[in-house]
């Protein structure tokens, strides 16, 4: 992201954290501050890496032959981590409890669209159920769609 100002700041979470100052959607309680931290850091390391990029070689490169078993091998990671959504989401309407944080923005991003990644959710109703409520708050946008003037 390029700021009016020339500097730019690179890394999904850092571009969110920073567009989120101020808001609501920063917990200022320290424990679910370092939850949301830990929501980041799993999008991170155990989701992105398994259900974006299984994405990105589907919907982009066209699952070409040559990327095919590595699409096959992010298909066990992506459903563990979704395992980890679902568990959580059982318990709590959002992933840090009842109230809307960038932790469920974080896991929206690719989770809703994880379909494009050979990721059935059909599977998963909590997730189903967050992904719809999620889609219901107020001011949602859906990708593509114009933002009202
Ligand atoms: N840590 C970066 C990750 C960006 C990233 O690498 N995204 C993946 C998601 S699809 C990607 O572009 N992968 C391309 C590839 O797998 O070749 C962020 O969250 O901004």
């Amino acid at each position: 992201m390029l700021l009016a100002d020339g500097r730019a700041l690179s890394e999904s979470n850092a571009i969110i954290h920073y567009l989120a100052t101020g808001s609501d959607l920063l917990p200022s309680e320290p424990f679910a501050a370092a939850k949301l931290l830990a929501w980041q850091f799993f999008e991170q390391y155990s989701h992105e890496p398994y259900i974006a990029t299984a994405r990105f070689i589907n919907r982009y490169l066209g699952l070409p032959e040559a990327r095919r078993a590595e699409y096959a091998a992010k298909q066990q990671g992506g459903h563990k981590a979704l395992a980890v959504m679902e568990q959580q989401l059982a318990a709590s309407r959002f992933l840090l409890g009842d109230q809307l944080s960038l932790a469920d923005i974080t896991l929206y991003a690719y989770t809703h669209v994880a379909d494009e990644g050979g990721f059935e959710l059909a599977g998963y109703p909590q997730i189903s159920r967050w992904l719809a409520d999620f889609a219901a708050q107020p001011g949602h946008l859906a990708m593509g769609a114009a933002p009202s003037s």
